[in-house]
Formats: structure tokens, sequence, C-alpha cells
């Protein structure tokens, strides 16, 4: 989609500070990071949210989070542990109509999210 930010942060039009990237996935850090580690995981293929996938979608959800798991690894939480969030609509308080992955960690995480 031309106009999705992070779109274009996946095809390299607006800058990022990327960690992992292949042919399917993406990831960099967020721009206001609520943890040490921060991390967005986000498909190439433009997804608006969680409401908008189909069954068809699941191999992409499910190799989203083996991405994600693999990052963190890579980022050394895997010890320690850490979040994945995905935050969908208006009450989830989705802000980028793109689906993305947060990677939280590098620090105790609170319970319930607010
Ligand atoms: P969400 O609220 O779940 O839609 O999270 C969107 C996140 O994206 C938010 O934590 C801030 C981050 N973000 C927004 N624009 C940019 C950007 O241009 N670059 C980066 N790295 N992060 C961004």
């Amino acid at each position: 989609m031309t106009s999705c930010i992070f779109c274009k942060i996946a095809a390299g039009e607006i800058p990022s500070d990327q960690v992992y990237a292949d042919q399917d996935f993406v990831a960099f850090r967020d721009l206001q990071p609520q943890a040490p580690v921060h991390v967005l995981v986000i498909p190439r293929r433009h997804v608006d949210a969680l409401t908008e996938v189909t069954p068809g979608d699941a191999d992409l959800l499910g190799r989203l989070q083996v991405t994600a798991a693999a990052v963190a690894a890579q980022l050394g939480l895997a010890a320690t542990g850490y979040r994945f969030v995905v935050n969908c609509g208006r009450d989830g308080c989705q802000t980028v109509p793109h689906l993305h992955l947060h990677l939280l960690g590098g620090r105790p995480l609170g319970w319930p999210p607010g």
C-alpha cells in the first residue's frame, strides 16, 4: 500500500533501525520504546489489522511469531523472557494500520496491561 508508513519502512523508503529482515518479514526498533528492547515485527505484505485476517493467513501469522521469537533470541531475550503484543483497532490502541507485533523485553513487564 503506497501510503502506508510500515510498507515504506519495509521497502527501505523510510529509514529505520532494522534488526532483522527476510523476504517476508522485517523487524525494526520502535520510535517510542516502552521497554529497553522494543522491536516491531511486520509482514512485508500489507494487512491492516488482525480484524482483517482470514484462515488463509494462518501460515503468515504463525511465521510472524516464529520470526519474532528468533529476533528475541537474537537480541538476547530468550533467557529472561519477553512479551509479544498485537494491538488491534481503537480499543486495542492500534495507531498504525499495518499488522505489527510488538516485541518487548529487557525489564520485568507489568500485568495486567493498562
Ligand atoms: P500501535 O499503537 O500498536 O499501532 O503501535 C505503533 C508503533 O509504531 C508505536 O509504538 C510507534 C511506532 N511507530 C510509528 N511510526 C513509526 C516510524 O516511522 N518508525 C518506527 N520505527 N516506529 C514507528
